[in-house]
């Protein structure tokens, strides 16, 4: 197996090297066991966030040159403006100094005290930001989303049964609107359907509601509708992507995925009511209405991005270098969520450490073994991410416990994956002898952040906590 031919050469480059392996221990106990507190020089191949981690084209260099750093009518901001218009079809737009910037004021605006928020999954800011506005957010995904084995190829729609038994439980009254996510992050990257975006808006016409996206990995979710779903296999991606937009009334979009750049976000609409509003907040919280909070360079690169990034034959070698990294991974038969999503590949960490109790935190632990075997840096998505129940204060334990290896865009090659493949089924190879982390210090707030653990040693796995 090869991995896939990158449609660009490379101009620049920065230098990255493997700290020694007694470096990585110590750096990894300085660190808490927790991949959020290393220093990036201590990092060979850094695969924690696709997020704001992208390396930009010669182009969008250029455009940062041209930025008009007026503070009001920038040039940069018409041009954002028009490729929103072109690429995404909405016709106002709000700019943003990145995503939960656009998540504040689009929930603040349509969300009030005591509604529900029915989405696919839910994202972390974006669960925050509906429940400061007074709102809940309520999991409407299709079941097979909750299962790693399951192959469905669209695994992040909407469950129809669920979302029509809330409405019809609650009254439309009280959803304040419908929230779909793109290419699901938690749920591993995993797409949605344009059938199952026009049935979202059919069912939300009858009951008078709106249907609000997060279109952060749109382009990505777009290719695979291009490659899945009948009907799209010829469909220029622009055309998907302006069809899938036609089925919402807005959108809150953080461009620091697909419109690979460093910075940056908006929320785009065509409700004149919406905008109004939104563009009457972005003043008090982000900036004027014509940056929002980036440069005028950045908007450009935003601009220049949100185009490049709806490139197909880019889409094409951005899809497969992480479904080559997850297909290499499967051949050394390291447990990973199936199918492999836009972004990420996800490692199924209580298949990897059967032996670990969950209070052991198995995801936890094998993202800083990873770390410690090789210089790759992963993000823990399980029960430290999740927290505790508001409630009762138990620590919550959800069905997916993973570690994910998120890709960042054009920056790594091949041979990185194929370092990073081979590492981890060397780890896996001796998984029995890994032992798990005892929790010694939890924030209150988004804990998987600063929380510290403290290695066991065999076989003291007894819980205490
Ligand atoms: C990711 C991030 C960045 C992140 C955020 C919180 C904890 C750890 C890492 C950000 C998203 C996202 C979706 C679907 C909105 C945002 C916020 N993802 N929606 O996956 O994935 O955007 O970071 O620009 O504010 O590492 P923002």
């Amino acid at each position: 197996m090869k991995g896939p031919v990158e449609p660009f050469k490379i101009k620049v480059i920065e230098s990255v090297k493997i700290p020694s392996e007694k470096r990585r221990m110590e750096a990894i106990r300085e660190a808490g066991f927790n991949t959020f507190l290393l220093l990036s020089e201590d990092v060979f191949i850094d695969l924690l966030t696709d997020s704001g981690t992208s390396a930009m084209s010669d182009n969008q260099w250029a455009g940062m040159m041209i930025g008009d750093e007026a503070y009001a009518g920038s040039k940069n901001f018409f041009n954002l403006e028009k490729a929103v218009q072109d690429v995404l079809g909405y016709k106002y737009i709000v700019p943003t100094h990145q995503g939960r910037g656009a998540e504040h004021l689009m929930y603040k605006t349509l969300t009030n005290e005591g509604q529900i928020v029915p989405r696919n999954m839910y994202f972390t800011t974006s669960k925050v930001h509906v429940e400061l506005a007074g709102g809940t957010m309520v999991d409407v995904i299709i079941d097979n989303a909750h299962d790693p084995e399951n192959g469905h190829p669209f695994k992040g729609n909407i469950d129809f049964k669920k979302l029509e038994k809330l409405i019809e439980e609650h009254g439309p009254e009280k959803i304040a609107f419908v929230n779909v996510e793109m290419d699901v992050n938690m749920a591993g990257g995993q797409p949605v359907s344009m059938q199952n975006l026009r049935e979202v808006r059919e069912l939300c016409n009858n009951y008078k509601l709106k249907v609000i996206f997060d279109t952060t990995r749109s382009s990505e979710n777009a290719y695979f509708i291009r490659e899945r779903e009948k009907g799209y296999e010829n469909t220029p991606i622009v055309d998907i992507l302006r069809e899938m937009m036609s089925y919402s009334d807005g959108c809150i979009y953080s461009s620091k995925k697909d419109c690979l750049v460093n910075i940056g976000g908006f929320l785009a609409t065509n409700d004149k009511d919406i905008f109004q509003k939104t563009r009457g907040m972005v003043v008090v919280y982000e900036g004027l209405h014509t940056y929002g909070g980036m440069a005028g360079r950045d908007m450009e690169a935003v601009a220049r991005g949100l185009r490049e990034g709806a490139q197909y034959e880019y889409l094409k070698y951005r899809i497969n270098q992480v479904r080559y990294l997850g297909e290499l991974l499967k051949e050394g038969n390291v447990p990973i969520v199936k199918p492999v999503g836009g972004h990420a590949v996800f490692i199924d960490a209580l298949k990897f450490l059967p032996h670990l109790p969950r209070e052991r935190w198995p995801a936890q632990t094998l993202s800083s073994e990873i770390y410690a075997d090789s210089g790759v840096r992963t993000m823990e998505r399980g029960a430290i991410s999740k927290g505790r129940d508001k409630i009762t204060g138990k620590n919550i334990f959800p069905k997916l416990e993973l570690v994910r290896l998120t890709i960042p865009r054009r920056v790594y090659t091949n041979t990185h994956m194929e370092y990073t493949a081979e590492s981890i089924i060397n780890l896996y190879e001796k998984k029995d002898t890994i032992p798990g982390l005892k929790m010694v210090f939890e924030p209150e707030y988004l804990r998987f952040f600063q929380a510290r653990f403290e290695q066991l040693s065999f076989p003291q796995q007894v819980i205490y906590s």
